[in-house]
């Protein structure tokens, strides 16, 4: 995963004052009421339609029907995605340092030798820890990918990390009946929904298991050639390069299994749940 696809420049200048994120969430969510409007639903139900759809009650701040619209959506592009699309690659040479944004879950002192992941398998109760250690014992993969914020900024970064998919296929953790996850053939006992969470539970994302799976979406612990540093979430976080930054978790602390979407901290708030761009 090392040769350079041509993109245009990455958006955003890094030394801009920062918007907070909350009144880009806001933003979001007007832009988003009109590309309905685009989607020409409005135009086909008409003005009562409207009315009659901005009187549902809402799911993550949209009317339900149109919600339902999206999901689909986010199905379809979930397919797409799984088979063929990956995030554009850089030379590693215009890497650059990320800078630090968002620290919800992180405001504890983490001791790095009693942190473990714990993952919980699906279907069941029970906790398996890993050491950090664990996780440097599976295919290391570094790539030069962008990390792009909701907030308009981004910025090329060279990550290594194992492949969530390696540590599922030695770790059968993500299948009822413990069977090795693979992204090509998956089991249909697989879990369809992954979340992460910090290891005190203030930061949570989910995934669609194919975005789990996929080939970019790494647990990653070097930025740069080093080590994380603490406010970049180490010892563990997570890389997903065809996702916006929120749902790149700082500090892992457990990974669990769901056959619904579990919560995720900024879709609370009202952002897309998939955040994939
Ligand atoms: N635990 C935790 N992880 C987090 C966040 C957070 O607030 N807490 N913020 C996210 C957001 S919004 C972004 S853009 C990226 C930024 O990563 P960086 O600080 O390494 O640049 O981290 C993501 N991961
Ligand atoms: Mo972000």
């Amino acid at each position: 995963m090392t040769e350079e696809t041509p993109v245009p420049a990455p958006a955003g200048n890094p030394q801009e004052p920062l918007r907070p994120e909350a009144e880009v969430l806001a933003e979001a969510r007007r832009r988003s009421r009109r590309s309905f409007i685009g989607l020409g639903l409005a135009g086909l139900a008409g003005l009562a339609g409207w009315n009659w759809l901005i009187s549902q009650p809402t799911e993550q701040g949209i009317p339900r029907p149109l919600r339902k619209v999206l999901d689909a959506n986010g199905r379809l592009s979930g397919a797409y995605f799984k088979e063929t699309r990956l995030a554009p690659e850089f030379a590693r040479s215009r890497a650059r340092r990320p800078r630090v944004n968002g620290d919800v879950g992180l405001e504890s002192e983490l001791d790095p030798a009693a942190w473990r992941l714990r993952v919980q398998a699906y279907g069941s109760n029970t906790l398996q820890e890993f050491t950090l250690a664990d996780v440097q014992t599976l295919p290391k993969i570094e790539m030069t990918t962008e990390l792009k914020c909701i907030e308009g900024w981004s910025i090329v970064v060279h990550w290594a990390g194992a492949r969530l998919s390696d540590f599922l296929a030695k770790h059968p953790l993500a299948s009822r009946a413990g069977r090795p996850a693979d992204p090509q053939n998956p089991s249909a006992d697989l879990a369809p929904y992954v979340g992460i969470e910090t290891p005190d539970g203030l930061y949570y994302v989910g995934l669609d298991m194919a975005s789990a799976l996929h080939p970019q979406t790494l647990l990653c612990y070097e930025m740069n050639g080093q080590p994380l540093t603490p406010e970049h979430g180490a010892p563990l976080r997570l890389v997903t390069p065809l996702k916006y930054g929120i749902k790149h978790l700082k500090r892992i602390g457990t990974i669990a299994f769901a056959d619904a979407r579990p919560r995720d901290y900024w879709a609370e708030l009202g952002y897309d749940w998939d955040s994939g761009h």
